[in-house]
């Protein structure tokens, strides 16, 4: 039967690139699905600067390594995630050896050699990085998140990113990444940041949209409105880590084993929707990456409640396409 199935990369060819999030395990565990729907990669965890970078002096590719190889052996596209977060960040990078903040200078040489030594090893293999991610502030009104990074360096800190990144791989696309994009003030604030790194000449390509919705939020006008605004910056755009969760951020419910036919159809109409407006943007738009590949595996399943199954990408716990694949690969 699965033989018969369209190929969700070859239909979507004219169009862009169709990611998935993988780790170590998922590229052995989702192999077959990996190889015929999905062009492109993206490390879940294991380009972040605490896998690669846990101690000083001390790096560990192995696992990286794996889904650069994976990535390689398949021809496939591989986006690198990422380098200035504040998750995910060893305190180490942050702290002299007696324990007290490192000055401006020093931090800034210490992401310097470290993205020097992750770009020597993958060069032109990752095409594209998410230099920052997340460094808008999501919750007040306050324009960027507090982080050991703005905190050392100062809002100088983004931009000093992006060169820094650019000096060491200037043949690399760079984003900017974050998510409740389509939240309007969190827009705006998004927005803001992007342009002024723009017209401040900072090396900056693309922004990228996590996307990472529920079957009743983002509403689709918000979405729509939300591609507009991102578009007339004139840079690329890439949606880097799309899943529709089958519960709204609040609900805390735990007794469902499988998701109801209900919520299997609101996302399968979300999805729709989505890859429908994602395809009059091909200009822009140029490459949608899945935070996932089935729903067997999914960081959903821990967050925001721990231990809470959720289903929100395409193919289903048995690797099945769901009603949202067939519905975004027939137009
Ligand atoms: C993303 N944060 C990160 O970019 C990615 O690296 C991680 O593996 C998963 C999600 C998203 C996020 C969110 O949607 C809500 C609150 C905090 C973070």
């Amino acid at each position: 039967m699965s033989c018969q199935v369209q190929s969700l990369w070859e239909a979507y060819k004219d169009f862009f690139p169709i990611g998935a999030a993988v780790n170590a395990e998922t590229v052995k565990t989702h192999e077959e699905l990996l190889i015929k729907h999905f062009n492109s990669l993206t490390a879940e965890n294991e380009m972040k600067f605490s896998s690669l970078h846990p101690q000083d002096g001390v790096y560990e590719f192995k696992d990286a390594d794996l889904i650069h190889d994976f990535a390689k052996r398949h021809n496939m596209k591989l986006r690198g995630h990422t380098f200035v977060w504040h998750n995910q960040t060893p305190e180490w990078v942050f702290k002299n050896e007696d324990g007290t903040s490192v000055s401006r200078d020093l931090l800034l040489e210490r992401l310097k050699a470290h993205v020097h030594d992750v770009v020597k090893r993958y060069g032109n293999d990752v095409y594209c990085w998410d230099v920052v991610n997340e460094a808008v502030e999501d919750k007040t009104a306050q324009y960027l998140r507090d982080t050991k990074w703005l905190e050392i360096i100062g809002e100088s800190y983004i931009q000093k990113a992006f060169e820094i990144v650019n000096q060491a791989a200037p043949e690399a696309m760079l984003f900017y990444n974050d998510y409740n994009e389509c939240v309007p003030e969190k827009r705006e604030k998004i927005y803001k940041l992007v342009r002024t790194l723009k017209e401040n000449g900072v090396p900056i390509h693309g922004i990228g949209l996590q996307c990472h919705w529920n079957i009743f939020n983002p509403s689709f006008d918000e979405i729509q409105r939300s591609l507009e605004k991102y578009a007339s910056l004139g840079l690329k755009i890439q949606i880097t880590e799309m899943d529709i969760s089958v519960f709204t951020f609040e609900d805390q419910r735990r007794d469902l084993t499988e998701p109801t036919a209900e919520m299997i159809e609101k996302q399968a109409s979300l999805y729709a929707k989505a890859f429908k407006l994602f395809r009059e943007y091909k200009d822009v738009i140029n490459g949608v990456t899945l935070w996932g590949v089935a729903d067997d595996k999914t960081w959903l399943d821990d967050f925001p409640v721990r231990g809470r199954k959720n289903w929100p990408l395409l193919f289903d716990v048995e690797h099945n396409p769901k009603e949202a694949f067939y519905r975004i690969v027939q137009f």
